[in-house]
């Protein structure tokens, strides 16, 4: 029920940030003119982003999409006319009857992230459908799969250290997380401990923000964390700073370990990462003489071919110190694992008759586009941008623009992807519905209810998808199911011991409920690997093709442990796009507040690889390799090791195509979990009047 009152309503962030934030939405005249922080919220605490307090903007952008759209230009033209419901979901669902009945329902693909964190918008009514309709299925890999592997294999799930523990950490490693932009109320809670005299060390190839506020910044060449972890660890060994009665009742392989991490001396190890050996030597003793060291695993170490590994290998140091003990210490990679919904009821996979549909990789959607030999016919985007996000854009954008591809794109904006779509159906924003979040951090589950009317003919995911599935044909009563109905199957899942503080009638008083985490303190006794404990020899990763202890392995794409790259002479130099402070991925890209606040797409490159190009400070500059090209302006500076160059952000395509970051990326999947590789990427940098030498 849409509240007609002016007045402050509680809501929930929807973004893809560990946050989570609890907001209040201010409203005057039915319209929303502030969003804040809650400040009852235990986690927010009144504080939240400058993107969400400029949330606003967005939601009353000019350019919303607030009707139906056909097609009428070129795809990527970006020429449409409105258009009925009616006739969108007639032409969809025809144009699906007909795909299905000729191809088979395999030839159709949802492709989706979590542009949205709703449970119900992401997880729930969109896979009810896509089930029924007997759809290809996606491996949404995208972000943290590599790294979620490599902890899973060491820890056994999602869950780690819980975020208000670390106020009371007394040594705190940020590792390849930059997390002033990415994770702020992290930050807040550093900040208490550092108060009480922890120190912040920041582990990074980047001197970023979060690097800028640090006590110690250490930078190292991209993709050689697990070497420099196995650094540690032979350091923490060989002066008997481990803790080996944790070790000997918590983990197994501690012994193997001890051995093998011999060959990984501070000497060998800094020529890999370039980290000077003496600093390998005190980064150890630091961690290995903490009271409580807690380690914040970031995304930017698992971007990598060795992404999962390095996770893997970061995640084997708190129990060498037996620093899970300790109050605050330990280690989270990602706590997703806590909040367990019953994703049987939301999902419905037993409307699926087809459940061995073949299954498409997110990060390689390019090359599944381009397969002739059971081609996809038909794509769903929703919740997602791959146009800019996906890695090797060109090739990306080679298979949406194929003229026999039906596409479907459910958005608020004309995105670049949209516009490589045949029919445009207008989504609303969070404010405009009922959802129920989790934090892939904190352990509050929120629920939001609408604060205004969807703007336009503007529809949620759930409506959507429950009105397509309607017009399929598909009779169950799970295609007319409520919201509020579906937050009630997604809270019953009496299998987890998290969940039974959980209900419907307490969210709606409470807006925020805390799982039942009584079973937190028993963590370490009822760890989910095959052995029950910490394993830092894991026989399942022997089994899987994988080393069964933590190594380091050269990436295939960067370079080869020698600080050289594969690619030397012509792509010397390794390039990283990670995020940026003001975005959202590619969200906000499109706002221009947002865009001010960021200027332009930056490069930012060492001197001593500027000088021998002769480009200087300010300067417009190319960036190419084998799959493309990237426009922006030198930032010159020593905020990383020479031979890395990097650019925050996921801009738009810009003037010509030439602003966006994944035209340079790879499409490889990672060492575990399929996740992506964007960071692994090699290019060479020239001046913009020079013309790129480019090679296959
Ligand atoms: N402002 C803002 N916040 C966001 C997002 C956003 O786009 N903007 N995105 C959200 C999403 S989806 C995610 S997944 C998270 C990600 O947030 P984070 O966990 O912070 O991960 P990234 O920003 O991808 O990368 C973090 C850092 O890793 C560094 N890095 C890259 N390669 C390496 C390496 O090999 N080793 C080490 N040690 N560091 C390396 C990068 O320089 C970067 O500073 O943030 C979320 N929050
Ligand atoms: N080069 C490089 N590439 C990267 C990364 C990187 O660091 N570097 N990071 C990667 C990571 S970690 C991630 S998670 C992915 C993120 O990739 P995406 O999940 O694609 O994230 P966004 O770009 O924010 O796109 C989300 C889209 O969903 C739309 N949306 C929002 N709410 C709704 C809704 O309720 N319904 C519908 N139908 N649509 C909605 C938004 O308007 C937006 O267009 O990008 C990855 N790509
Ligand atoms: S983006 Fe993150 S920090 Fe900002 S309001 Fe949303 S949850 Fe909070
Ligand atoms: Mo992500």
């Amino acid at each position: 029920m849409i509240n007609e009152a002016d007045g402050v309503f509680p809501a929930v962030c929807p973004l893809d940030c560990p946050d989570t934030c609890g907001l209040l939405v201010h409203k005057k005249e039915g319209k929303i003119v502030k969003v804040t922080g809650n400040p009852d919220h235990p986690i927010t605490k009144g504080a939240i982003c400058n993107k969400v307090r400029n949330m606003t903007e967005r939601v009353y952008h000019d350019e919303r999409v607030l009707y139906p759209l056909r097609r009428t230009g070129a795809k990527g033209e970006g020429r449409f006319e409105r258009i009925t419901w009616e006739e969108a979901v007639q032409e969809i669902t025809g144009r699906y009857k007909t795909i299905i009945g000729e191809h088979g329902a395999e030839a159709i693909l949802p492709y989706s992230f979590y542009g949205n964190m709703g449970i119900l918008s992401v997880d729930g009514m969109d896979r009810r459908f896509f089930n029924a309709l007997g759809a290809s299925q996606l491996e949404q890999t995208i972000c943290n799969a590599a790294g979620n592997a490599g902890w899973k294999y060491t820890m056994g799930a999602n869950r780690g250290t819980v975020p208000e523990e670390t106020e009371h950490a007394d040594v705190i490693i940020v590792w390849g997380g930059n997390i002033i932009s990415t994770n702020m109320h992290q930050v807040v809670l550093a900040e208490k401990a550092r108060k009480a005299g922890a120190k912040v060390i920041v582990i990074d190839v980047h001197r970023n923000r979060t690097a800028q506020w640090a006590d110690w910044f250490i930078p190292l060449y991209p993709g050689t964390d697990a070497a420099l972890a196995l650094g540690m660890m032979h350091v923490l060994f060989e002066r008997g700073m481990t803790d080996d009665a944790f070790l000997a009742q918590f983990t197994v392989g501690h012994e193997e370990l001890r051995e093998h991490v011999k060959d990984y001396t501070p000497e060998r190890v800094s020529i890999i990462t370039g980290v000077p050996a003496e600093d390998i030597v005190k980064l150890a003793e630091i961690y290995g003489q903490a009271e409580a060291g807690y380690i914040h695993i970031g995304n930017g170490l698992q971007h990598h071919d060795n992404g999962g590994m390095n996770v893997r290998a970061v995640a084997c140091l708190p129990a060498l110190t037996g620093a899970w003990t300790k109050r605050g210490g330990g280690a989270a990679k990602s706590n997703g694992g806590y909040a367990s919904f019953n994703s049987d009821a939301l999902e419905r996979p037993d409307l699926r008759e087809n459940p061995e549909a073949r299954s498409i990789n997110m990060n390689q959607i390019g090359n599944a586009l381009h397969d002739e030999k059971q081609p996809i016919k038909a794509m769903f985007v929703y919740c997602s941008n791959p146009l800019v996000v996906a890695p090797d854009t060109k090739w990306v954008q080679q298979g949406f623009a194929r003229e026999d591809l039906f596409t479907v794109v459910h958005d608020l904006f004309m995105t670049d992807t949209a516009k490589y779509a045949d029919i445009i159906l207008p989504a609303t924003s969070t404010f405009e519905n009922t959802d129920l979040y989790s934090s892939y951090w904190h352990q509050y589950v929120q629920i939001q209810e609408p604060v205004i009317a969807p703007l336009g003919e503007a529809k949620s995911n759930v409506e959507v998808f429950s009105l397509l599935g309607r017009a399929m044909g598909f009779d169950e009563a799970a295609f007319s199911e409520t919201e509020l109905s579906m937050i009630e199957d997604a809270l019953d899942n009496p299998e987890s011991p998290y969940m039974n503080s959980l209900s419907l009638e307490a969210l709606q008083e409470q807006r925020f409920v805390k799982l039942d985490m009584s079973a937190y303190d028993e963590f370490l006794n009822h760890l989910p690997t095959p052995s029950g404990k910490i394993e830092l020899y894991s026989k399942t990763m022997t089994e899987a093709g994988l080393p069964p202890m933590p190594v380091y392995a050269p990436l295939q794409e960067g370079y080869d442990g020698e600080h050289r790259a594969v690619e030397g002479d012509l792509y010397p130099l390794m390039f990283l796009s990670p995020p940026n402070h003001n975005f959202l991925n590619s969200t906000f890209g499109n706002v221009p507040k947002h865009q001010k606040m960021e200027k332009h797409p930056m490069l930012h490159i060492h001197p001593q690889d500027a000088e021998p190009r002769d480009i200087e400070d300010g300067e417009l500059v190319v960036v190419y390799n084998g799959r493309g090209t990237y426009e922006l302006t030198a930032k010159v500076g020593d905020s990383m090791l020479p031979g890395t160059v990097i650019s925050q952000g996921l801009w738009w395509e810009g003037e010509n195509g030439k602003q966006r970051a994944n035209m340079l990326t790879p499409d490889r999947l990672s060492d575990m979990g399929k996740g992506a590789t964007f960071f692994s990427t090699t290019v060479q940098v020239t001046k913009k009047t020079l013309e790129p030498v480019i090679q296959q």
